[in-house]
């Protein structure tokens, strides 16, 4: 029996779904939204609206290092979106946003080695940035031939 790939390959790039990397490095010039302290900044993760992690959240520190890996399954890489929103911890009242930026997985996958930048924050009012760094893997193709590994 002899069944077609389906979908003949066309001129789009890569659709074959993976897995993101991504390493919350750290953040720099964050706005400060506490009176009497620097901020409690943690970083919200979300794919496409859906998958969401969460880095742990550094007190007192507008320069926060996190160094912490993630993982998000991809199943769209060229439309698939990680949204990167930094927010500022606080003990009684609503936690406040200090700023997010986008990142299209296409943007990575096209990369080789992957991506590593400071990003500048949307809604920053001080030129606040968040360092990531990302890596896109693509799930093998099992009708792939691979001609020695
Ligand atoms: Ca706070």
């Amino acid at each position: 029996m002899t069944e077609s790939r389906g979908g003949e390959a066309r001129s789009e790039p890569r659709q074959r779904p993976g897995v993101l990397s991504v390493t919350v490095v750290n953040a720099k010039n964050l706005d400060e939204l506490d009176l009497d302290s620097e901020s409690d900044p943690y970083v919200v993760l979300t794919m496409d609206g859906m998958q969401q992690q969460t880095t742990r959240t550094v007190k007192n520190n507008n320069n926060p290092d996190w160094n912490e890996p993630f993982e998000f399954t991809v199943r769209h890489p060229t439309r698939s979106v990680l949204r990167a929103q930094v927010f500022d911890w606080n003990r009684w009242t609503d936690h406040g946003r200090l700023g997010w930026v986008e990142i299209g997985v296409n943007e990575v996958s096209s990369s080789d080695g992957g991506l590593e930048d400071e990003y500048l924050l949307n809604e920053t009012r001080r030129g606040g940035t968040l360092k990531l760094s990302l890596l896109f893997s693509e799930v093998p193709d099992p009708s792939d031939r691979q001609s020695h590994g």
